[in-house]
Parts: structure tokens; sequence; C-alpha cells
């Protein structure tokens, strides 16, 4: 029989293994999804921090979506870091050409701790052409206050906003609470278009949370790839980054991964 049970990942490489490519690709094997991915810009880095980036040529992408559609049936897919205007105009051009609909938007632009990883011209590019093609959107607190210009303090400021950015055309929002403050931690909102929901989970006190923001739209895909609908998906993979964070890895001198194979690290 057929496997099916395939996501493609279009993100950036982190060489200490925690964020972007990596985590994606351990996330979707640790749900035994066959993870595929595209390479926008390879980032030199440990658990302290981004040494250096290195874009990788737009057409070198879209030669990496084309290799892929061209033979294996992807089920899913999301988007991290993008890195450039002219990368997310051709990924978005690719994304609409091979009519990938089941497409998680995590909208790297700013960390979870508030540094800037994309320009202006980058970030209007996301909104006009990538953000309207995406099932689920999981901007971050950053994020979320970029793109819905509303400034996030509250459970009210998330909804809000989750209703202001949904009418830049993505299908589902997801607003996740892990830039907040104190008990908003582990709270994010979800918002279909009419009603609100509010996740919760338990707050995990750790260090090691490196890599959950790609871990958790990773989750998302890999869900969506095996059948499950959108809410049950976030649901599920919301569960997953939180055991994930309890089990992070104590390594390097800073921020370590999140433990994407934590049954295997009880034993
Ligand atoms: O968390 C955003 C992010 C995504 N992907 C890669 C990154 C980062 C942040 O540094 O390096 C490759």
């Amino acid at each position: 029989m057929s496997f099916s049970h395939i996501a493609l990942t279009i993100a950036g490489s982190d060489s200490g293994g925690a964020a972007g490519i990596q985590a994606d690709l351990k996330t979707f094997a640790f749900h035994c999804v066959h993870g595929t991915s595209v390479i926008t810009c390879i980032t030199a880095q440990n658990t302290l921090g981004v040494d250096r980036v290195q874009k990788i040529n737009s057409d070198m992408v879209k030669a990496q979506i084309e290799a892929i559609m061209n033979d294996i049936n992807v089920q899913a897919v999301k988007t991290g870091m993008l890195f450039n205007q002219d990368i997310i105009l051709t990924v978005s051009q690719q994304i609409k050409q091979w009519k990938l609909s089941q497409l998680v938007v995590d909208p790297v632009m700013v960390s979870r701790t508030g540094v800037k990883l994309i320009d202006d011209r980058a970030i209007a590019s996301l909104k006009t052409h990538l953000i309207p093609q995406a099932l689920i959107l999981t901007p971050n607190r950053y994020e979320a206050q970029i793109l819905s210009n509303l400034s996030i303090n509250s459970l009210e400021d998330m909804k809000q906003a989750a209703q202001i950015i949904y009418n830049l055309g993505a299908k589902f929002v997801l607003i996740k609470g892990g830039g907040m403050k104190d008990d908003l931690q582990g709270v994010d909102v979800w918002f279909n278009g009419k009603t609100w929901e509010i996740l919760t989970t338990e707050t995990i006190k750790t260090k090691h949370t490196h890599g959950t923001g790609c871990t958790l739209s990773a989750a998302i895909a890999a869900n969506l790839a095996l059948g499950k609908e959108p809410f049950i998906a976030v649901k599920q993979a919301k569960n997953y980054v939180t055991t994930a964070l309890k089990y992070g890895l104590e390594m390097g001198k800073g921020t370590g991964p999140v433990g994407h194979f934590f049954p295997l690290l009880t034993s």
C-alpha cells in the first residue's frame, strides 16, 4: 500500500539542531510522518545565538520545491524562516501553483525573545502573498503585534489581535502566548472567524525552549498529514510541545532544544 503520511517544511537550517529544518524533521519523524525539506537559508548558530545567516538563491528554493512536488505526494506543508522578499514571493507562487491547501504558516519575523529576523519589505510580502493562502497561521506575541498593529499585553488583546489578523486571509489563527508574561505564558488563542478558543496547558519552567515555535508548527503540519482536523491538529501539537519542553535538553552554554523524542529520554 502506498505511504501517504508525508509533510514538507520550507525553512532555515539551524546548525545547532534546535530550531528550523532540524526541529521540523525530528518532529515529523516523531509523528511517523515522512519529512521532506526545502532549505531557504543556512544559519551558523548554537545555543547562545545566531552568528551568521546565508540565504539560498530563490531559484534554488524553487528547484527544491519542484523536485519534491513533481514526484512526492505531500499531504501538508509548513513554512518557517523565509528570510527575504524574494524567497517569500517564490514560495508563495509555488504554493499557489501546486495548490498546497494544508498549509501552516509560522510567520517567522521576530524570535520569541523579541529579536527581529526579517526586514519590512519581507513582512509586507508575507502579509499580501503568503498569509492569505494559510490554513493555519501561528504568530507569537511580537509577530501578532506587527500583523495587527496592536500592543498585546492581555488575553483580551490576544483575542482582538486574532480577529484583526484573521482578516489577512488565513482560515484559522493561533496566537501563541509563549512571549507573554506570567500566567499567560502557556495560553494560546485560537480564532476560526467566528469564535475564540483559549488553549491552556501547564506552564513548564525551563530555560531550554529553543525551537519551540518551529516544533509547534511542524507538529501541526504532521497532524494534518495524518488526516486530523485543524483544531484537533493544533490541540495535539500543543500537548506535544508541552511534553517536549518538559524534557528540554540541558546542553551547550545557552538555551538548549526541546526534547523531541521525550519517550526515549524517560528510560
Ligand atoms: O524561531 C525562529 C527561527 C526559525 N528558524 C531558524 C532560526 C530561527 C531563529 O533564530 O534560526 C533557522
